[in-house]
């Protein structure tokens, strides 16, 4: 049996759908990160980096949601991700993309412009700039191709969960028609829909509290471990 640690968010969304897409059995273990879980002793021990995602599987510990991703396509030789030539490597270009680019970029933008304390305005600028060049070339891609690498792959499920609730980035997909598009197809598979109702009512709704805000951006995050 896999043993995910998650929570919902993005990143715990992409594993979540890829384990759903599969049909692959898995225990979910809820890591609340709001609440600290994720600096528990056991849960650094799988991950140093006391992020969610996590999976152990037998002997195998992996964090990083598209490690996690890759490990999954090659256990059961699934093509969400080609296993030799130009279309591996063009499943594996958009989903360095959204490692490097959309996750980070889109982060920071949510932190500046919606959980920071003090609105700087040439942070919430510099993010949400980044946050449209991103929508652009996404929009540029997908409309030259139905999905990031050509066919349904570990790229677009990496993806979608950080182009999903658009409006909370200040972006309104109907100036980005591609993407639109792309966001639709997928948003009505039955696995994504599956994947991202885990731990779904978890999700925080309304302002961050006191507690939430400490352990996701005060001290204890930053304490040498
Ligand atoms: N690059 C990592 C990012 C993981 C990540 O940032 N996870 C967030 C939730 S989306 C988290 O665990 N945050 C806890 C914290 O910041 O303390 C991945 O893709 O797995």
């Amino acid at each position: 049996m896999i043993d995910l640690y998650t929570w919902p968010t993005p990143n715990g969304h992409k594993v979540h759908i890829m384990l759903e897409e599969l049909g692959l059995p898995y225990r979910v273990i809820p890591v609340n990160i709001g609440k600290g879980e994720q600096f528990a002793e056991h849960f650094l021990k799988i991950t140093p980096n006391h992020r969610i995602p996590a999976m152990v599987d037998g002997e195998t510990v992996i964090f990083e949601s598209a490690a996690i991703m890759m490990y999954l396509a090659e256990k059961t030789g699934s093509s969400l991700l080609p296993a030799s030539g130009a279309a591996r490597y063009a499943c594996l270009q958009w989903l360095m993309f959204q490692m490097s680019g959309v996750g980070p970029m889109f982060g920071q933008y949510n932190h500046f412009a919606a959980y920071a304390p003090e609105k700087i305005p040439y942070a919430i600028t510099r993010y949400a700039n980044e946050v449209a060049r991103l929508h652009r070339v996404l929009e540029k891609r997908l409309s030259e191709a139905e999905f990031l690498a050509g066919e349904y792959s570990v790229a677009d499920i990496a993806t979608f969960p950080w182009v999903r609730n658009p409006d909370r980035r200040g972006i309104n997909l109907d100036d980005y028609p591609a993407v639109k598009r792309w966001h639709d197809a997928i948003a009505a598979r039955p696995a994504v829909q599956r994947g991202v109702e885990v731990l779904a009512d978890n999700q925080r709704r309304g302002a961050m509290t006191d507690e939430e805000r400490e352990n996701m951006f005060g001290a204890k995050q930053f304490q040498a471990r």
